[in-house]
């Protein structure tokens, strides 16, 4: 049975900085005084007054805040309203949500593929290998003279993609590339990020490392004989929900798709440039990484419209194929990327020419489906490097990440959870828990860019959201917060027989598409949301919501005043 919130009073159940602002969400209070407090103690360290009621027609709540930014008191305090009762424990310290950075990183750990993972580094969730991807098979759908149907190939290692044990290449290209931003954008922050992984002693910083895994799977899915990259590895239907070692059924490489491609050659010429200065460790490395992504990116220019449809293939293909599309028909934004990554790390400018960067005049958040703004985003990173095609560009760049930071950020301090997330209904996609998290993205993006502080606080409200301060009142991430989910739709959580879920895992969060079809608590798009394993529409994990929490809970650490 699933938990359900105890409290309400909504906050961050992580904590706050000591310097940041600090609120919490009490819903149905009438006014009056709230109180801080040691967890167990009567006598309060910070008392102040009820904010005045807001409403949210989202949720369809009337709420106050309890603002306390004024307590810098470190330590551990619970906050109560005497007509409610008290809230979850939360902390106050530096560096308070560096735990949560490091939790998300492992998270990834524990969607490795193709290997065992011991105990120590998996703790209480070790478990034998699976999916060794050794003998995989070329499916009808890819099958070309030199590879026919049934050819057997080499895939191992990777990440699971989610709550399920297939590798999509669409899905790793904006995950690999927002880790790899992360080391871009933060490096010495980077290098002190430790997840505990076997890699962790050496050269690298753990979260390259960490990516390296997936990478090394994302360079076997390219056909050497032609530069085209197959859409997905998969099973041909989702296995059951066991551990990945009881997984045997076949494993398929299906149809090259121009996505695939051109977001395989984004972060491979990202990888490239990434990997360059640790040559000595990966000799020839960054080399085949960029001789990876010019040929992905030939054959694009060659196939520029081979969309993946999977109805469509499985009206001409057996076996059928019915796991996770990641279909996308407007491949403007993935042009747009590779063409960036490439023209970046080679300043050659040919690619710049074909990315029509500028072409569409609205910056979106991105997601798997829309990765322009990860173009965007790389491009500022090295501004000061570009040829002159690349400058002239810059103005506009800038003031279209500009604008999308201030439209995100625009009055959210006046809405009800006063968080960047959910003053759209839209917000709440499947997968919302990376919509707040690629919001914060874009927020840090401009507080990069202009120093700012506004846009630093405006993405710490979408880190608050995610861990506690939203209308469930649940914090998103496994194993962080003393209500978060439970039960999520995550197939080793579920069958290895330990009660507490794989931790540090972002679950999907509100969707009132409700396309489970499982029992939720309330259709309203921001209490559409279900800590059940049935729910994968809002409660399964997934490697690309994950990476921008990484990023967003990363960032915010190393960019606080020390
Ligand atoms: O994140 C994807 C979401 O945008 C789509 O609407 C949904 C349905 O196609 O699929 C989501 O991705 C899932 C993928 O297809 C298979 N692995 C689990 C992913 C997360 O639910």
């Amino acid at each position: 049975q699933a938990q359900q919130p105890a409290a309400t009073i909504h906050l961050n159940q992580v904590g706050f900085y000591p310097a940041a602002p600090k609120v919490a969400v009490v819903v149905g209070a009438a006014g009056g005084r709230f109180s801080l407090m040691a967890p167990g103690s009567t006598k309060p360290i910070f008392t102040g007054d009820l904010g005045a009621a807001r409403y949210d027609s989202l949720a369809q709540q009337t709420v106050r805040l309890a603002d306390f930014s004024a307590c810098q008191t470190v330590g551990t305090f619970v906050l109560a309203v005497p007509s409610v009762g008290s809230s979850y424990p939360f902390q106050i310290k530096p560096r308070v949500h560096e735990a949560v950075a490091q939790a998300a990183l492992k998270g990834f750990y524990y969607q490795r593929a193709s290997t065992a993972l011991p105990p120590a580094y998996a703790g209480a969730w070790a478990r034998p290998a699976g999916h060794p991807d050794t003998r995989v098979l070329v499916h009808a759908s890819a099958a070309t003279a030199q590879r026919p149907a049934g050819t057997v190939l080499a895939s191992p290692r990777g990440w699971y993609d989610a709550g399920d044990y297939n590798k999509y290449v669409v899905n790793s290209g904006i995950t690999l590339g927002t880790l790899f931003s992360l080391y871009e954008d933060f490096p010495a922050y980077c290098g002190q990020l430790k997840s505990n992984i076997p890699e962790s002693t050496n050269a690298l910083p753990d979260v390259l490392d960490e990516s390296l895994w997936n990478l090394r799977w994302l360079l076997t899915m390219q056909d050497p004989t032609d530069g085209g990259v197959y859409h997905k590895l998969t099973n041909a239907s989702f296995d059951g929900m066991v551990m990945p070692d009881a997984c045997a059924t076949p494993r398929y490489v299906v149809q090259k798709s121009t996505a695939a491609a051109l977001d395989f050659a984004a972060v491979l010429a990202q990888a490239s440039r990434v990997l360059r200065p640790f040559g000595r460790a990966l000799p020839g490395l960054a080399d085949s990484c960029l001789r990876a992504s010019t040929q992905a990116w030939g054959w694009a220019r060659q196939h520029p419209a081979t969309y993946y449809q999977q109805d469509e293939l499985n009206k001409q293909f057996q076996p059928a194929i019915q796991t996770g599309a990641y279909g996308d028909e407007d491949v403007r934004d993935e042009w747009a990327w590779a063409a960036t990554e490439l023209y970046v790390t080679t300043k050659d400018e040919q690619y710049w020419e074909a990315g029509q960067l500028l072409a569409t005049t609205t910056l979106p958040v991105a997601n798997w489906g829309q990765v322009r703004p990860l173009a965007y985003y790389t491009l500022l990173r090295f501004s000061s490097t570009l040829t002159p095609a690349g400058r002239r560009a810059l103005p506009q760049v800038q003031q279209r990440v500009q604008a999308l930071a201030d439209s995100l950020q625009a009055g959210h301090a006046t809405r009800a959870y006063g968080t960047v997330m959910g003053h759209r209904a839209r917000d709440y996609n499947w997968g919302s828990s990376a919509e707040a998290a690629n919001q914060g993205i874009a927020l840090i993006q401009a507080y990069r860019l202009s120093g700012e502080r506004p846009y630093l606080l405006a993405a710490l409200t979408n880190l608050d959201y995610l861990l506690g301060r939203n209308a469930t009142g649940y914090s998103f991430v496994t194993g962080s917060g003393s209500c978060a989910p439970q039960h999520p739709h995550h197939r080793p959580s579920e069958a290895d027989g330990i009660a507490a879920p794989v931790p540090g895992l972002l679950v999907g969060g509100p969707n009132p598409g409700r396309q489970d079809k499982c029992a939720y608590p309330s259709s309203l798009p921001p209490l559409a949301y279900s800590d059940t394993v049935c729910s994968y529409a809002s409660n399964e994990i997934a490697i690309n919501w994950q990476a921008p929490l990484v990023y967003l809970a990363a960032a915010l650490e190393a960019l606080q005043p020390q």
